[in-house]
């Protein structure tokens, strides 16, 4: 599909598929790094700084639920990352040749059972003062309807930031009671391995477990416009910086282009994501520390 087309969808809907974004030769060099850090998995048994462990991971049978940060554990993530391609696409979609890389990871889904993500809205963690931020995720797997494709309602990117709250906390999850949550409205994202999503930081979205016999990885980039300038999150990156450890940190995250010293104000919805629940190390830790309802109780 045409980049101008790409776009107009990505606008209107608030995602988009982009099929074979990665060559044949990137694909196969993603999943062999792929596959060395979750053999590393092996000698790990409990949650740490690099590995999100599923239930049921043992040095045996790997099962994790994240790789953290993938650019920091690989440098062939970023070379992807700033790759051509890739940079063409962000730089249309985001409107600016200036992108800085909020944050990546690497969301493994296992056979029989890879972990559901429940429905939310990225700008619920991470508000910033405009909201030209979007997720990339490049399928390291073919995605099907049955291996817990990403889910998102068509045109939420304009609506309102739904309430992601459970028992007095951040919750990283919406009610789905929610009278808002038009969940009738929902779309599938599938394809072949190499190909990728767009996602709008506003969508509405979320994956069910991973009820097939086929791995779904995903490696997600979440890129913004660099005059994105964050408000406030968890389960983010600058928890705890000092403003020049801060300083450092975007510049350092910056794809291509300059960090200005600018930031734009929009006119944008935001809920600050507090208070924070018990367990905010990860999105499946807020979700199910904050006891937030699950959208997916389906069993195998
Ligand atoms: O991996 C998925 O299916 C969804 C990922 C997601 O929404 C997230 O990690 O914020």
């Amino acid at each position: 599909m045409e980049l101008d087309l790409l776009a107009e969808h990505y606008r209107r809907d608030g995602f988009v598929v982009v099929p074979d974004l990665v060559d044949a030769e990137t694909l196969a060099a993603l999943r062999e790094v792929t596959d060395q850090l979750i053999d590393a998995s092996r000698s790990v048994s409990k949650s740490d700084a690099v590995y999100d462990l599923d239930t049921g991971h043992s040095a045996d049978s790997p099962r994790l639920t994240r790789i953290k940060l993938p650019h920091i554990q690989h440098p062939l993530y970023w070379q992807v990352l700033s790759s051509e391609p890739v940079l063409r696409l962000l730089s249309q979609l985001l409107g600016t040749a200036a992108l800085r890389l909020h944050t990546s990871k690497l969301n493994c889904k296992s056979p029989h059972g890879g972990r559901a993500v429940e429905w939310h809205q990225d700008w619920a963690f991470y508000p910033h003062t405009n909201d030209d931020i979007l997720a990339l995720g490049i399928w390291l797997d073919d995605v099907t309807p049955e291996n817990g494709p990403l889910l998102a309602i068509p045109g939420s990117h304009k609506g309102p930031v739904l309430q992601h709250c459970a028992n007095g906390v951040f919750a990283g999850a919406i009610d789905p009671k929610d009278p808002l949550f038009e969940i009738d409205q929902v779309s599938a994202l599938t394809g072949a391995a190499g190909s990728a999503s767009v996602h709008h930081v506003r969508v509405l979205h979320g994956s069910a477990p991973n009820l097939s016999n086929c791995a779904r990885r995903v490696l997600f980039f979440e890129c913004c416009a660099a005059d994105a300038w964050p408000l406030a999150g968890i389960a983010g990156p600058y928890n705890g910086m000092t403003q020049s450890e801060l300083l450092a940190d975007l510049q350092a995250r910056m794809i291509c282009g300059e960090l200005p010293m600018q930031a734009r104000l929009e006119a944008v919805p935001v809920n600050l994501p507090l208070p924070v629940p018990p367990d905010n190390s990860s999105i499946f830790a807020v979700q199910s520390s904050s006891g937030a309802q699950s959208a997916f109780n389906v069993t195998d």
